[in-house]
């Protein structure tokens, strides 16, 4: 059949389309219904001659029974419908994967259970922005977030949930991948993929996703086994808020367990240096509010600040050294800088990675 809507990539799509049409369909029919009637009405009882009186009617037992109950029959019938969807979403009591979902001020981060036979892992694989899924097993993304509200949203899965500070929320369904991405030639992802260079720079997990698992850990994916959606949040969260994007990559069993073999590695060796820093900046949030060329964001520039002294809103004067930057991390409302607002939310980097950016931001001073 035709399908006017976004690819479906999870088994709930098919469901969410039905609902979609059939909403359509009812309101479309009741919009074309009442709009005949009106003007049905208007040229039936048009004013015919001068000084005509119009009849009086106070009410109409029947027709006010009919229009109540007919669409309160209708309404009925979409809650049953939905409610079936919605509970489909919750699938309590069926088997699935866990994923902790981190949202905040602008980036996500993604924690996957590694308690499975194939991928031990002593310590829980982690990606940033970018959310790797099993074909047709099912998940459940257990949500939370570090400020404020936020949405998780992917629209070929029809999957759409807030992400609040305080408690999880969750949702689960089979991610798929879409017919689309299953027979799309290698000139059509390129095309599909046409991003400019700036959005590159400014959003690089935009990019396809299939594309870069075979780059970036050598995986070999054949056409068909690799789908790439684009993550966002639905609920306006601040400033960079449309730049709070991210990627769903589902992949088969088979390179799903590679790659995750290759990202416990990848974690596993993870040394602490400049480029993690950079990385680190990029990939966390950190970018947003922080530039590395000297000008003002919303927060201090990276650049030529290491070992300078730095003003405190207390008055207090201290140095930008490794235990300022780490403070600053980790307790951000404690030392605030004078003349930025004190917005800045706390990161829980560990320590290799508190450790880089300290040398990244060493390394701006050269
Ligand atoms: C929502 C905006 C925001 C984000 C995201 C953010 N910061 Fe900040 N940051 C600030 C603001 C504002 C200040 C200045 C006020 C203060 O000291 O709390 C600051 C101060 C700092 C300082 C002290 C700099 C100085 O010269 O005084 C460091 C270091 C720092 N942030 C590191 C980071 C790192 C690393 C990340 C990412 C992991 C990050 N920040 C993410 C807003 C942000
Ligand atoms: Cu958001």
């Amino acid at each position: 059949m035709f399908e006017w809507f976004v690819d479906s990539a999870s088994n709930i799509a098919p469901q969410v389309n039905f609902v979609m049409n059939l909403v359509n369909f009812i309101t479309g029919l009741a919009f074309i219904l009442t709009n005949a009637t009106l003007v049905y009405f208007i040229i039936k009882y048009r004013r015919r001659k001068e000084g005509e009186i119009t009849s009086r009617i106070d009410q109409n037992h029947t027709i006010e029974v009919i229009w109540t109950v007919i669409p309160s029959i209708i309404l009925a019938i979409l809650f049953v419908v939905g409610l079936k969807d919605f509970r489909e979403l919750r699938a309590a009591g069926q088997k699935y994967k866990e994923i902790m979902v981190s949202a905040k001020q602008w980036a996500w981060e993604f924690t996957y259970s590694t308690d499975s036979d194939l991928i031990q892992s002593p310590k829980k694989i982690k990606t940033d922005n970018v959310l790797y899924l099993e074909e047709n097993e099912r998940v459940k993304l257990i949500m939370k977030s570090k400020d404020v509200i936020h949405s998780f949203y992917v629209p070929e899965f029809r999957v759409k949930e807030d992400v609040v500070g305080n408690i999880y929320t969750y949702v689960t369904f089979i991610p798929l991948i879409s017919q689309r991405q299953a027979t799309m030639t290698e000139e059509e992802r390129k095309a599909w993929y046409q991003i400019t260079q700036d959005q590159k720079e400014i959003i690089p997990q935009v990019e396809d996703q299939c594309k870069k698992v075979q780059e970036k850990y050598g995986i070999n994916l054949p056409v068909g086994t690799c789908g790439s959606y684009r993550i966002f949040c639905a609920e306006y969260c601040g400033k960079d808020h449309s730049y709070m994007l991210g990627s769903a990559v589902v992949l088969k069993k088979d390179q799903f367990l590679q790659l995750m073999n290759k990202l416990k590695e990848e974690q596993g060796k993870i040394v602490v240096s400049a480029e993690y820093g950079k990385e680190i900046y990029e990939t966390k949030g950190c970018k947003s509010c922080h530039s590395i060329d000297g000008s003002k964001v919303v927060g201090p520039s990276f650049k030529g600040n290491w070992g300078k002294p730095r003003k405190l809103a207390d008055g207090r004067v201290v140095t930008v050294d490794e235990n300022y930057i780490t403070r600053s991390i980790l307790e951000p409302t404690k030392e605030v800088a004078e003349g930025y607002p004190n917005i800045m939310p706390p990161q829980d980097l560990n320590e290799e990675q508190i450790q880089s950016v300290i040398e990244f931001i060493k390394s701006l001073n050269k």
